[in-house]
């Protein structure tokens, strides 16, 4: 409770850093958009999100860090070009969350972005609950203009349902397939299969967790719309975006 006490105040105090992770486009050979991965500043140090999301959670509190969140990648989106289009997660918990869709408005209407430049990410455990209420609040999203995302495709229960009733516009490979596909012929299997079911369905496919040159010619030659992974950049903050767009192009 200490613990959640100095996050809950990192958060009230806007001590977050983000940094942008690059998902590149196999068929076109650029950045297709970034990921925004939050960090938290304590004390000097930044701290990852695996060391505080359960904790907010267990407090009832990941809206905090939403609403943290969605203003810093927007402002930064307002303030950086180079970020043509930036993906945010949102926590399962709060995103039924009645302040969210306003908070998101006002946010770009505030900074003057256009809502095309904005992806949100859920996972599939964030419609566990309610599937009938997550698709709606994902409508009402993708009427404003923004796009969807479900995260780690393929690790929660129900899969199939979900890419069926959930209108997103891109579904993530969860990275425990990727990583080790070119020695396990099921997670080999697994990938290829997500791939030509997004594609039928016309999603955009991307496979996380692309850490070496073999994996990410392996990606590009099964026809995977884009890839995001060590071997193609690592997540850094906004102000080194530019330099490492320079490396990778
Ligand atoms: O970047 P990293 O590997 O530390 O992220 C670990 C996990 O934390 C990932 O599953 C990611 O989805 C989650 N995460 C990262 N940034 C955010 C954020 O801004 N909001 C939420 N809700 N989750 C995040
Ligand atoms: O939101 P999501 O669960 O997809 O979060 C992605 C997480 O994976 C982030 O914490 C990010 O830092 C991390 N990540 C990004 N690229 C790689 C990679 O190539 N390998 C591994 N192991 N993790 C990665
Ligand atoms: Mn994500
Ligand atoms: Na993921």
């Amino acid at each position: 409770l200490e613990w959640g006490h100095s996050i809950r105040q990192a958060l009230q105090q806007d001590e977050i850093e983000l940094h942008y992770q690059p998902i590149w486009d196999f068929k076109r050979g650029h950045v297709a958009y970034f990921e925004a991965l939050l960090r938290l500043k304590l004390n000097d140090e930044l701290i990852y999100p695996n060391h505080f999301i359960p904790s907010l959670e267990l407090l009832n509190d990941t809206y905090l860090m939403d609403q943290c969140v969605i203003r810093n990648a927007i402002k930064s989106v307002a303030q950086h070009p180079e970020l043509n289009q930036v993906a945010i997660n949102l926590s399962a918990q709060s995103f039924l969350d009645e302040r969210l869709l306003p908070h998101i408005e006002s946010t770009l209407q505030q900074f003057k972005v256009s809502p095309a430049r904005i992806i949100f990410e859920i996972t599939e455990s964030a419609s566990i609950n309610n599937l009938v209420a997550t698709r709606a609040m994902i409508e009402k999203l993708n009427r404003l203009g923004c796009h969807f995302s479900i995260d780690d495709f393929g690790t929660g229960f129900s899969t199939f349902n979900y890419l069926k009733q959930l209108p997103a516009q891109h579904v993530k490979i969860d990275g425990s397939f990727v990583r080790d596909m070119l020695n396990d012929p099921i997670d080999l299997a697994l990938v290829k299969a997500i791939n030509d079911i997004c594609c039928s369905l016309d999603r955009h496919s991307v496979a996380e967790f692309v850490e070496n040159q073999a994996i990410f010619l392996a990606l590009k030659e099964i026809g995977v719309d884009y890839g995001q992974g060590y071997f193609i950049a690592r997540p850094v903050p906004v102000e080194k975006i530019s330099e490492q767009l320079k490396k990778i192009s």
